[in-house]
């Protein structure tokens, strides 16, 4: 009976990274005994964990099957699969529930969600959708994926949050209903993780579930949901709009933003560049209407927000040659958007830096983009042999071993009103810390050659 009863109430969060740190934290604080499993031996919450919560039951180096078995809940992170064979099995032959942090918070608070997933633009869209409302006077919480764990909004007790959702986290979350929710777009990306297309697209759909408004991507087909037409939606596109929805109205050689037959304002007031961004702005619109946040406050955020780091980042112009900095470019959907949206904007050609680990994608789709507006590619990293042999545009292809000789090769190659862009397309992790730590590197690198 004894035995029973802990395995009731035992929560077992798996990884300690920052998403199971925030779980322990929060699940510690609401009385519940909490034990923590992580494949590392040494991830990197071990230290804050061991000081905070001495009592807490560890283990460490591989998952555990026994300590899962006596979970009454699991609470994975988002960088553990769900299909490792031990989850597998205490799901499917214990039926044991395994959950994750957003499903903690969904269950903790019942203020309105703004909910945002899709392959690419996530974090722009997400950041948009916060400023805006900020500007607004709406006291608002923005996380998620972006950085910061749900379950650290909580405290904030805002009247909004607006959250970046991974495939990964949505895969784990059952009680979201959102206010107002979006799938951006999809492409291929985390083919390590899923057995297919399929899978990824199932797992980003999960957001639409229950939700109050929903938007989709006149675009991409695959962002729309299979949910009746008389469900409250509207969507974004490129292309003129209909009644109601967001698109872009062209006049006179002048391209607005424009809800219907409403011009909004030009999109070269946007303090963002490229085609792809003006889709992220009026997707960003979009959630925001939804969510009651006025218009003219989001308006003006547009005109204000210059564009996170590492997205597109100028890093410095000298002799007329642009650096910029797309180093959270890591799959080819992001990639593409940069390379076309840089082309088009600039008179000469785009010099590309890419590579890492590509996760099993298929680089094939670079080509005609690079056939079109690359002079030149740089290739670093594990997977630079794959991008070689996919991509089959006429132009000159390097290899580098580091990222000072891949800066230093792409200037060698550059001319005047040229951009040499870091875009891997790729994860970092064979060469760099993270995305934000390559990006790092490369401004360091540029800045040393040219000041
Ligand atoms: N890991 C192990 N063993 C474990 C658990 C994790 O080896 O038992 C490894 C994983 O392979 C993974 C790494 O540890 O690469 C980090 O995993 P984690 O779940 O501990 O990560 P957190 O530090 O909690 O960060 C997570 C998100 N990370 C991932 O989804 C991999 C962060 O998104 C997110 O900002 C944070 O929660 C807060 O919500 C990062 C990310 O790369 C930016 N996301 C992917 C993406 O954007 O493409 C989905
Ligand atoms: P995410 O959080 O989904 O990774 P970000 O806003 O951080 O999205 O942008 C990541 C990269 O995706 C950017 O560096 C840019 O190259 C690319 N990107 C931005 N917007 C779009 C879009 N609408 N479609 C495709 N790629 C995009």
């Amino acid at each position: 009976m004894a035995g029973l009863i802990q395995r009731e109430g035992l929560r077992v969060v798996v990884g300690l990274g920052k998403t199971g740190l925030s779980c322990v934290r929060y699940l510690r604080s609401a009385g519940y005994a909490v034990a923590v499993n992580d494949t590392r031996d040494n991830p990197p919450g071990l230290a804050e964990l061991k000081a905070e919560f001495p009592e807490v039951e560890l283990s460490l180096g591989k998952l555990d099957e026994q300590l899962l078995l006596r979970a009454h809940e699991i609470i994975t992170s988002p960088g553990i699969s769900i299909n490792e064979p031990e989850l597998l099995s205490a799901r499917l032959n214990a039926g044991i529930a395994i959950i994750g942090d957003i499903e903690l918070f969904c269950r903790a608070t019942d203020k309105p969600i703004v909910a945002i997933t899709g392959s690419n633009a996530k974090s722009t869209v997400t950041t948009l959708v916060g400023l805006m409302a900020e500007r607004a006077g709406i006291h608002v919480a923005v996380g998620g994926n972006l950085g910061t764990p749900v379950l650290e909004l909580l405290a904030d007790n805002a009247d909004l949050y607006v959250l970046e959702l991974s495939s990964f986290q949505l895969e784990t979350t059952h009680s979201l209903k959102a206010a107002a929710a979006t799938v951006l777009n999809i492409s291929e990306d985390h083919m390590d993780r899923y057995a297919n297309m399929l899978e990824y697209h199932k797992a980003k759909h999960r957001i639409y579930r229950n939700c109050q408004f929903y938007i989709t991507n006149r675009q991409d087909r695959l962002t729309v949901p299979l949910l009746p037409d008389s469900w409250l939606h509207t969507s974004f596109g490129l292309d003129t709009p209909d009644l109601n929805a967001y698109g872009v109205i062209r006049e006179q050689g002048v391209s607005y933003l424009a809800k219907g037959r409403e011009k909004l304002m030009p999109a070269n007031e946007m303090g963002i560049f490229g085609e792809h961004n003006v889709a992220n702005a009026l997707a960003a619109l979009a959630l925001g209407e939804a969510v009651h946040i006025p218009m003219a406050a989001m308006l003006q955020t547009l005109k204000d927000f210059t564009g996170l780091p590492h997205r597109c980042q100028l890093v410095t112009k000298q002799a007329g040659i642009a650096w910029y900095n797309d180093s959270k470019g890591t799959n080819v959907g992001a990639t593409l958007a940069a390379i076309n949206g840089l082309g088009a904007a600039i008179p000469g050609k785009v010099i590309l830096i890419a590579g890492g680990v590509g996760k099993g994608q298929d680089f094939k789709p670079l080509s005609p983009a690079l056939a079109q507006y690359g002079k030149a590619l740089v290739l670093i990293g594990e997977d630079a042999p794959k991008i070689d042999a996919a991509v089959n545009s006429f132009i000159q292809k390097r290899y580098a071993s580091t990222l000072i000789e891949a800066v230093k090769e792409a200037q060698a190659q550059a001319s005047t009103g040229d951009a040499i862009l870091l875009s891997p397309a790729c994860a970092s992790f064979d060469m760099f810390k993270h995305y934000e730590d390559r990006g790092e590197q490369f401004m360091a690198a540029v800045t040393a050659l040219v000041g």
